[in-house]
């Protein structure tokens, strides 16, 4: 026997004929904590069935780390889904492609457009500093009113992202900003949620309203896509590059101007805007529920809210605005953040990976064309990993002396790892940190005085996605002392 095949398949749940083991998965929509109990019965790894689909499901952080990153070329594939099909022409994006070439080369031009106009740049520093500035302000004019945050705060993380995809932005109820917030929602609602037409797809066939609102909002979208598309093709003129779609433009005629084509690497208009599509839909979905997460664990951990302000005035005062270069001064913020990203894991089963070759996970062999889920909520709320895991406690990412902030546990991967890791860590964290920074600056956020908590409860999704709740954002004495 060769040492990368293991000595057996994992554990398996039990399987019908036809739909597999979805009896043990039926009635549970949370299904990463279905994924997460079933452990207790079939230990950390095991397999089921999914129709005809043969899924193993990873629980801990030693196998989950050999996936992503010792053997993470052998598991860098993607399932192909009716939904996943339908976002992304086909797997023409970066998420839902899967390991090849062309995959290969889109990832590396997103990563150099977004180290070019992102990362370490003042140019985006400033962007988001201006839309927190906005967002302050209209939190300002709701002073003392129960409001929903979270259009507001999509509106701040989208404007970011759509200046470094093209190069633009939305006002305050501008109708396309509506139309987008409106599809998305559609999309995040019934995209990648292992939905009955993703394990049958012969139930396409079948009227299906899940399906058919996807398709309806694919349609606004790509024709909001489309038009951006056009509008950059007729003023690309190939000496600036003003964002992530004249990027792709350029590299898209200077290969036209090249023959022959390089094999392999044709990106055709499908793959560009499935590309800035991914980049768009990430950066918007991902980014905002993490800040929404972030909101509603300060509603209920009213002192963590007061530490990260006491070290703000320590450290940066009220004299002027937070800024990127304050975040080694500010440990409490940051760990505050990391935290979050670790108890409400903004993707809590990855994207699947499929196995490129007969492989192997611990000592368990896994066949060529196995799905893999990491279950990333086990790996962030294991017990010998984490102390209470449930507790929402940003002090575990500090060292000893409250200075300095560190990984506790090897146990903790929000933005995945290896040649599938998160394209977006950089730019995501950028925004948290600003966007926070600003807000707790200026204000107090608190529950309207005749409102519950809202739910710590999160609602399995290709994102983690909060329940809606209302917030008050009072302004702060001593900001309105200072200013
Ligand atoms: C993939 C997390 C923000 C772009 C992923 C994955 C995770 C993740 C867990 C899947 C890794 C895997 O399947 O192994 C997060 C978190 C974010 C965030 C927690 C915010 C806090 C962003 C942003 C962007 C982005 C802002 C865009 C600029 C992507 C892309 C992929 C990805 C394109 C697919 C990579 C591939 O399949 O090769 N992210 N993400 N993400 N993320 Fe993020
Ligand atoms: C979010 C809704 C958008 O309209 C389309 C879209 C594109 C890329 C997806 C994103 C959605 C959800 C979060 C995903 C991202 C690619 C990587 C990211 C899945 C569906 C994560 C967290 O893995």
């Amino acid at each position: 026997r060769r040492a990368t095949s293991g000595t057996g398949r994992p554990r398996s749940l039990p399987a019908l004929p036809l739909v597999g083991s979805l009896l043990q998965l039926a009635g549970h929509p949370q299904l990463h904590l279905r994924l997460w109990s079933l452990q207790s019965r079939y230990g950390s790894l095991y397999a089921l069935w999914m129709g005809s689909h043969y899924v193993v499901v990873v629980n801990s952080y030693l196998h989950a780390r050999e996936v992503l990153l010792k053997k993470g070329k052998a598991f860098a594939g993607r399932p192909r889904t009716v939904t996943t099909d339908l976002l992304s022409r086909g797997g023409k994006d970066i998420a839902f492609a899967s390991y090849g070439p062309l995959w290969k080369f889109q990832r590396k031009l997103v990563h150099a457009a977004l180290s070019m106009f992102g990362e370490g740049s003042l140019a985006l520093e400033r962007i988001i500093c201006r839309e927190a500035a906005s967002l302050c302000e209209t939190l300002s004019a709701a002073q003392d009113m129960a409001l929903d945050m979270a259009p507001e705060l999509t509106r701040a993380v989208t404007n970011v992202v759509c200046s470094l995809c093209f190069n633009s932005s939305y006002r305050r109820g501008d109708p396309e900003f509506e139309a987008m917030l409106e599809y998305s929602q559609g999309i995040v609602d019934t995209v990648a949620k292992e939905s009955l037409v993703d394990i049958f797809p012969w139930l396409q066939i079948f009227p299906n309203k899940d399906l058919a609102l996807l398709k309806r909002c694919l349609k606004v979208r790509d024709q909001l896509l489309q038009q951006k598309f056009t509008e950059h093709k007729e003023a690309f003129c190939g000496d600036t590059v003003r964002d992530l779609m004249d990027a792709l433009l350029k590299v898209r005629f200077s290969a036209e101007n090249s023959s022959p084509p390089a094999p392999g690497l044709e990106l055709t208009d499908d793959h560009l805007l499935m590309t800035v599509g991914d980049i768009f839909g990430a950066g918007v979905e991902t980014t905002t529920t993490v800040l929404k997460w972030a909101v509603i664990y300060l509603l209920h951990y009213p002192e963590v809210q007061r530490k990260i302000q006491e070290e703000m005035d320590q450290k940066i005062g009220l004299a002027r605005h937070p800024q990127l270069s304050d975040r080694p001064l500010l440990p409490y913020l940051e760990a505050t953040i990391s935290e979050v990203l670790r108890i409400r894991p903004v993707s809590p089963l990855l994207i699947p990976h499929v196995s490129l070759a007969d492989t192997s996970i611990g000592e368990y062999s896994i066949p060529k064309g196995a799905r893999v889920v990491i279950n990333l909520w086990s790996v962030h709320h294991d017990e010998k990993e984490w102390d209470r895991p449930e507790e929402f406690n940003p002090g575990r990412f500090l060292d000893e002396r409250g200075q300095h902030i560190h990984s506790p546990s090897p146990s903790y991967l929000p933005f995945g790892a290896g040649i599938r890791v998160c394209l977006g860590e950089v730019l995501a964290k950028m925004e948290l940190f600003l966007f926070l920074a600003w807000v707790l600056q200026r204000f107090t956020l608190e529950c309207p005085q005749d409102q519950p908590l809202p739910s710590l409860e999160g609602k399995f999704g290709v994102v983690l996605q909060v329940q809606k709740f209302q917030v008050k954002a009072r302004l702060r004495d001593a900001w309105r002392a200072a200013s």
